[in-house]
């Protein structure tokens, strides 16, 4: 027999009694109580994915999003170990970004290759996706800049092609650069792993979420896209790892502290180039 609401009717100790002789489910009670607890449970479980995003939701959120923040990818211990290998190139250093980062500190390139990065690389891209940028990316008392927003849409290369597909040619420090097809574009992922404490008074980057799916973006439209869009700003804690698809509107604005900003910034790809070239990490 099932009795709904008995307790309009019966005190509460009369109601377990009754309710304990007849075995009695007041239903709406559980039902309420079940709402509830898979209302909170719901709750924690999208703070937790936000934390710790799992295999769906990582993908699901740089699918819409374009980007992901993965908590504490690199433990604390490796994060010192990082910040002591890279110091010698910081400090000689007095730019922005030391390029080609994983050939001349061999605990980035190593580091670029664990499980911990790969594991979420791979998740994205074929396991095929190689290492194509490393880069420490610094702002603290010495050095400090902005960037205006903008999408990666160049790579660092060495040959020539043809193709008219690969369009922008440049050099930079002596580095072929050019801007390759969106097909390429679409298989690259950065990953950019946090050494230091990153908020919006040492510089910490801001996206406008979603912007990758709007494809490439006329340089000179970027600005009014990110005017007109929602910003977010990325901060983390050290060890967190910022995932981020390349077409993804992003700027960085100059630290107002001196709190050092330092960032390894790894880009992977798993698609092949135009003949005739090849990847060059040295940008
Ligand atoms: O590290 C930053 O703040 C900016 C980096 C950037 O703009 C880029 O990777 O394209």
């Amino acid at each position: 027999m099932i009795i709904v609401s008995t307790r309009r009717v019966l005190t509460p100790i009369k109601y377990t009694a009754f309710a304990l002789q007849h075995r009695v489910v007041d239903y709406a009670v559980i039902a309420l109580r079940f709402k509830t607890g898979l209302a909170f449970f719901c709750r924690r479980m999208d703070e937790l994915k936000e934390m710790l995003p799992g295999p769906r939701s990582l993908i699901e959120k740089l699918q819409q999003d374009g980007f992901a923040l993965v908590r504490g990818l690199v433990n604390l211990h490796e994060v010192n170990n990082l910040s002591q290998a890279i110091a010698p190139q910081a400090t000689a250093s007095r730019s922005a970004g030391v390029r080609g980062l994983a050939g001349k500190v061999p605990a980035v390139g190593l580091l670029a290759q664990t499980h911990n990065i790969r594991q979420p690389v791979d998740m994205i891209l074929d396991p095929s996706a190689r290492l194509v940028r490393s880069i420490l990316f610094r702002k603290d008392a010495q050095v400090n800049w902005h960037v205006n927003w903008h999408q990666d849409v160049t790579i660092a290369v060495d040959g020539t092609t043809e193709d008219p597909q690969y369009s922008a040619w440049s050099t930079k420090e002596r580095v072929t650069h050019v801007q390759p097809p969106l097909s390429v574009l679409q298989r690259m992922l950065t990953v950019r792993i946090h050494l230091d404490v990153t908020d919006e008074d040492n510089g910490a980057l801001c996206v406008i979420p979603g912007s990758h799916r709007m494809g490439r973006i006329a340089a000179s439209e970027v600005a009014t896209v990110a005017k007109n869009a929602e910003q977010t700003i990325c901060r983390a804690q050290p060890g967190d790892a910022l995932l981020f698809h390349p077409l993804l509107v992003h700027a960085s604005h100059k630290a107002s502290s001196d709190r050092p900003r330092r960032i390894i910034h790894l880009e992977y790809c798993d698609a092949p180039l135009a003949q005739g070239l090849s990847w060059v990490d040295t940008a």
